[in-house]
């Protein structure tokens, strides 16, 4: 099988299980484990800020920053295609009941002005808008990459109104590998950014939420409050770690496999794919037939993908594909839907 359906069922190496093997280990809730130190530590400083925060999954840093910013009724700004709002089962109301309101993106990207037209003055009438959300790379924009001037727009609006800005930076390292602008010159725009480990980079599992001092004692109070507060935790810390400081740089080759498969399956029968639009590592492409019978046939021929909705199929690269499968996923691609 050539699994195509995310960048996350990457499995740990053989170094990264070494190092999992040798990690020191402590009682992290009693603040005793000293490999989740050094990656909250390491994690802070590539990204330059204070303080950052282990957390099990990029959800639950998503949603910890949500509740850490906001109170009941605070209206949050964002993106519909957002994950946070998306794909998170409701966690915005559920959690923090906070209510979302929408702004218009070109693949999850909008611009100073169309915020400025979002923000309502105070009113008792409306509720109090809190925190700006944006997301890179944009996973439902197809892996897009905010240029960091619409950032800096989006931010000085925000700021204008007093409002937070937050990141979710599950993909900042493909962000930052495919547009050279640092982790950091993205970074300094936000309160909070979540990032993944488990993605991309390949550690098993793990996320991390960053901000200042006082903001991360806010977020390790509801990490905890959620169940997020973890005991021997460097055991998969480590992962993290390994991850951190010996897989950003092969990300470009996950990119490049994106573009080849991308400028493959745009030439395959019934597919429309416009390959100038990848810029990572997630590919969209929308097919003739039901979304959910091409990926079945795919699925038979040896190819998993991902259906999402009636016509659209996802494809991700990672660094459980090489570009001599990635070749061979287009083979089997190219006889399925010519067949079709
Ligand atoms: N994305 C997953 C699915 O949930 C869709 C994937 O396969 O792409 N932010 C972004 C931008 C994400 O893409 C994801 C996961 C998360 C947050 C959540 O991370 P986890 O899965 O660790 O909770």
């Amino acid at each position: 099988m050539i699994d195509l359906r995310s960048d996350t069922i990457t499995k740990p190496t053989p170094e990264m299980r070494e190092a999992m093997a040798q990690a020191e280990v402590g009682d992290d809730v009693l603040g005793d484990d000293p490999t989740v130190q050094s990656l909250e530590l390491r994690t802070a400083e590539v990204l330059g800020m204070a303080e950052s925060v282990y957390m099990p999954s990029g959800t639950m840093a998503n949603q910890v920053a949500l509740r850490s910013h906001t109170e009941p009724g605070d209206e949050l700004l964002m993106d519909a295609n957002a994950h946070l709002y998306y794909y998170e089962g409701g966690a915005p109301a559920a959690i923090s009941g906070v209510m979302v309101r929408f702004i218009e993106a070109t693949r999850g990207i909008f611009t100073g002005e169309q915020l400025r037209q979002a923000i309502r003055q105070e009113n008792i009438h409306f509720p109090v808008p809190k925190l700006v959300c944006l997301e890179n790379t944009h996973n439902r924009g197809g892996g897009s990459i905010w240029p960091l001037q619409a950032i800096a727009e989006v931010e000085s609006v925000a700021r204008e109104s007093g409002l937070k800005m937050h990141l979710d930076g599950a993909r900042i390292w493909n962000a930052s590998v495919a547009s050279g602008v640092g982790e950091k010159d993205y970074a300094k725009h936000f309160d909070s950014v979540s990032v993944c480990f488990s993605k991309g980079l390949g550690a098993p599992i793990g996320s991390a939420l960053a901000g200042s001092h006082e903001f991360a004692k806010r977020a390790r109070r509801f990490r905890k409050m959620f169940g997020g507060g973890m005991r021997q935790a460097g055991i998969v810390a480590a992962a993290a770690l390994y991850a951190l400081d010996h897989n950003r740089g092969r990300l470009a080759e996950d990119h490049s496999n994106a573009r080849f498969l991308a400028d493959g399956i745009a030439e395959l029968p019934g597919v429309k794919l416009d390959p100038k639009a990848v810029q990572t590592n997630i590919v969209y492409f929308d097919v003739s037939l039901p979304a959910a019978t091409v990926a079945a046939k795919l699925a038979d021929a040896g190819v998993l993908v991902l259906a999402l909705g009636q016509s659209t199929i996802r494809v991700v690269t990672s660094l459980a594909v090489s570009r001599k499968a990635v070749a061979e996923a287009l083979t089997i691609m190219s006889k399925v839907l010519s067949g079709l």
